[in-house]
């Protein structure tokens, strides 16, 4: 009783809407087939070894946050398994279960499915309808969905007609660089976004603050913010720099081994 009443007072005095709040994460330990997932990166085959320890301090991170983690085992017929966000979308009313736009990938569902109906009720998608957890960035009531070689418009129109009942508005932002609309534009706190230039202008993010990556620091766009802490990739001196203006704790960590296989910091985990 007396924790609830204290996170209750804390999600207040963020000044966030109480969907923004976390208490738990979701992850998937990365199975020994990692190599052998998707990647448009050429840098090299990940070591699972050494993903595995990369996963763990970010594990380490979330708990040291206070959030209650739920890590799953690895899936090594599913290489890309890991990176769960892909697979649902939660929020406080349900979750919507995602139908990946990748063939090799939707077979992650099915094993997820369970664990995130344990916690929230729990809608999927239909076969034509297509989206990775990755396209979608919930900042309050508000999702923005990448149009994506990952996310269609039949899956932003299923996404949309369940949770707009709920209150929430969705907007699409068609995204032709980088592999999800998470590669390159999040929401660090403070109303503000952090963003590719090419997002800088777009009409969808009018309203908001913005921090504008420079093109070579690109990938540290993948900064996860949680309940005011941010989380973001260390070796990106001018986002960091940038990042620090907002007055909010920040924690760096290495995804060098993640960032092989197209992954970033808010696809290894759901958080609710
Ligand atoms: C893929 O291509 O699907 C994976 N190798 C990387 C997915 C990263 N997911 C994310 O950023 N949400």
């Amino acid at each position: 009783m007396r924790a609830r009443a204290l996170a209750y007072t804390f999600r207040h005095s963020l000044g966030t809407d109480p969907t923004m709040y976390f208490t738990h994460a979701m992850c998937r330990l990365p199975a020994d087939t990692v190599a052998s997932g998707l990647t448009t990166a050429a840098a090299g085959a990940p070591d699972a070894q050494r993903t595995r320890a990369q996963h763990q301090a970010y594990v380490d991170i979330l708990l040291g946050l206070g959030l209650c983690v739920t890590t799953l085992p690895a899936q090594p017929a599913f290489p890309d398994a890991h990176f769960v966000e892909d697979t649902a979308v939660l929020m406080p009313e349900l979750a919507v279960l995602t139908n990946p736009g990748a063939p090799s990938r939707r077979g992650e569902v099915q094993s997820i499915a369970p664990i995130v109906s344990r916690f929230k009720h729990a809608l999927r998608m239909g076969p034509e309808a297509h989206m990775d957890g990755g396209d979608v960035l919930m900042v309050d009531k508000h999702f923005f969905v990448g149009l994506t070689s990952r996310t269609n418009e039949a899956g932003v129109r299923e996404f949309a007609s369940a949770v707009e009942k709920f209150g929430y508005r969705v907007d699409t932002v068609e995204v032709s660089a980088g592999l999800h609309l998470k590669s390159i534009v999040n929401y660090v706190g403070r109303n503000t976004l952090i963003l590719s230039e090419g997002c800088a202008h777009l009409p969808q993010f009018k309203g908001y603050q913005t921090l504008v990556l420079k093109p070579e620091e690109e990938y540290a766009g993948n900064t996860l913010w949680i309940n005011d802490t941010l989380i973001t990739p260390s070796g990106y001196p001018d986002t960091l720099r940038k990042l620090q203006t907002l007055g909010l704790p920040i924690i760096q960590t290495d995804t060098s081994e993640i960032a092989k296989m197209d992954g970033g910091l808010t696809c290894l985990s759901l958080r609710f």
